[in-house]
């Protein structure tokens, strides 16, 4: 007798893509405009899209929801981190709130823990250097920053990497101010060559998943 097997296709994995509203008196967060222009799919890959509010409680629980919904094998996070000159990607999350400014709901928590008795540090699981060198190669700039600063999207980070544990590769990407935010003392990029070095850090990540 022939041994019959079914051969099921693998259901098409999906990348969770999650960028922040405006805040601090903006009146636009580059990562909104940009997560608007990425596709719905990159290479066969689903893109899961969520716009986060800027609010230290509201926005790990809600993107937290939709990564139980989706399992994604990827988790990448966009912020403005206003005043740096280069899109980063950050090295590791504290477990510290610090606000300098209220969020959006008014909270403005100064030198809380995230979890108490929560790990100092915990380290995104995305391969950075690799992803850094790889978007070098191809002309574009990215840098490694140590940490996600100590503002909501540092909380965000931290609680979606305590959240995924090694289930899911998570990490955080802040891009600099653009140019229409007016911040004329402060370094801008273009809002296109923002999405450039991000579109390609996806296409990567997908590549990866092939
Ligand atoms: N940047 C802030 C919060 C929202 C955003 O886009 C941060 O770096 O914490």
């Amino acid at each position: 007798m022939i041994e019959s097997r079914k051969i099921r296709k693998d259901s098409k994995k999906t990348i969770l893509i999650s960028a922040f509203s405006a805040f601090g008196g903006d009146g636009i967060n580059p990562t909104e405009l940009i997560l608007d222009k990425l596709p719905k799919s990159v290479n066969g890959v689903n893109i899961e899209k969520i716009l986060l509010p800027v609010e230290f409680i509201k926005a790990p629980l809600e993107l937290i929801d939709l990564y139980n919904k989706v399992s994604p094998s990827y988790v990448i996070m966009l912020g403005q981190a206003g005043g740096r000159s280069k899109v980063t990607i950050e090295e590791k999350a504290k477990n510290v709130m610090n606000a300098r400014i209220a969020d959006n709901s008014g909270n403005m928590p100064v030198g809380e823990a995230i979890i108490d008795g929560g790990e100092s540090f915990l380290y995104s699981n995305l391969p950075i250097d690799e992803i850094i060198s790889e978007i070098n190669n191809k002309g574009l700039e990215l840098e490694k920053s140590s940490d996600a600063g100590e503002y909501v999207c540092n909380t965000v980070l931290y609680r979606m990497l305590n959240e995924a544990k090694d289930k899911a590769k998570v990490g955080f990407i802040h891009v600099p101010f653009i140019k229409e935010q007016n911040h004329n003392d402060k370094p801008f990029m273009e809002l296109d060559d923002i999405y450039d070095v991000i579109y390609n850090i996806i296409e990567i990540i997908t590549k990866k998943e092939e």
